[in-house]
């Protein structure tokens, strides 16, 4: 089995891919552009939705030419949610067989160098299925996911986390990145208004947690709807969960031997986090430093970064934007 990838096109699909970025140029100077947090590009509102250029291009380009197949397992998520950790628990879970807790890919590579990101892995070479699980990540809305996906059979997983941490989390890890590359930072509350504006990547978060919510309430057999807090609670129960909803329950063999608190164990913040890999390596895409996918992995960290009013106004947002849904964040 693969264990990593490479996002190297043949020429035709580099012939498509130029002339994708043609008329990707004439779609993008029509759209709406916001405040990208410091970053030389603005972000782009798409149907709803604030994106990088870089991102939107991959997503338009996945809607036209993302081929589904039934099997396949959609991790998705905004940014800053639990990504990372959704995706190693999912290899790890669907890999079981073929790893165990000390040969596992996930110990030298980050886990998101073993699970594709459709936007930046997918989108352009629809050809590119070599990893021999049938496990992919994305960022998009569910209103963006290509028509294959949400037509077939798929199985979509979706976490979602409470705004104030994947605030903090987003602000932390963009400005880390903005100090590596020596560019000026942006300040919190600047940062703070945009997101509770919706303009920041992939934002407005609470349209992107409510439409994967109404989703999942129609299609309950299709899409397993995660909170970050819950999971943190009780990560044996929601990967035995996970596993029985991808369709790899775990027997009672396996629980007997303690399977899946051994997948919990390796894939946990303290494990991971302390991977030479996950300490010094570097993003395969833009460069972002790994550790700054893990920076603390704490539930209510945000007290430690906004001020009560701000804390406030995040919960009002969320509260009205919520309401009448059934969901609470
Ligand atoms: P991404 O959208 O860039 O992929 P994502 O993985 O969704 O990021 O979110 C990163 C957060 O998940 C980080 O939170 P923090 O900034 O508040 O610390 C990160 O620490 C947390 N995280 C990463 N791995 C794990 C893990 N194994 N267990 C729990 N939390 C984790």
């Amino acid at each position: 089995m693969e264990s990593s990838f490479d996002s190297q096109p043949n020429s035709t699909e580099k012939e498509n891919g130029d002339l994708f970025s043609k008329s990707f140029q004439d779609i993008i100077s029509t759209l709406l552009k916001g405040n990208s947090w410091g970053f030389p590009d603005h972000l782009l509102q798409y149907h709803g939705f604030w994106h990088s250029s870089v991102f939107l291009q991959g997503i338009l380009s996945a809607q036209q030419q993302f081929q589904a197949q039934p099997a396949d397992i959609i991790l998705c998520s905004a940014p800053k949610t639990g990504t990372t950790w959704l995706k190693s628990l999912t290899y790890a879970t669907i890999t079981r067989t073929s790893y165990n807790d000390s040969t596992s890919p996930l110990l030298s590579k980050m886990p998101h160098d073993v699970v594709p990101f459709m936007e930046l892995d997918h989108a352009h070479f629809s050809t590119h299925r070599h990893l021999g699980i049938p496990v992919l990540a994305t960022h998009m809305p569910y209103s963006a996911l290509p028509k294959p996906v949400t037509d077939s059979g798929c199985k979509i997983v979706y976490i979602c986390r409470d705004p104030k941490d994947s605030f903090v989390s987003l602000y932390l890890f963009l400005s880390k990145y903005q100090k590596s590359q020596n560019m000026q930072t942006f300040n919190l509350e600047e940062a703070f208004e945009q997101f509770c504006q919706g303009v920041c990547w992939y934002g407005p978060y609470w349209d992107h947690v409510l439409e994967f919510w109404t989703a999942s309430l129609e299609h309950p057999d299709k899409i397993l709807f995660l909170k970050y807090e819950e999971m943190r609670d009780d990560t044996i129960l929601y990967v035995q969960r996970l596993a029985e909803f991808i369709g790899c329950p775990f027997s009672s063999e396996e629980e007997e031997k303690g399977v899946p608190e051994k997948i919990v164990k390796m894939c946990s913040f303290e494990n991971l986090s302390n991977l030479e890999v996950n300490k010094n390596g570097k993003h395969r895409v833009g460069g972002a430093e790994n550790a700054n996918y893990f920076l603390k992995g704490k539930v209510g960290d945000w007290e430690n970064w906004l001020t009560p009013e701000m804390a406030a106004r995040l919960d009002q947002i969320t509260m009205q934007k919520l309401s009448g849904s059934g969901l609470t964040l």
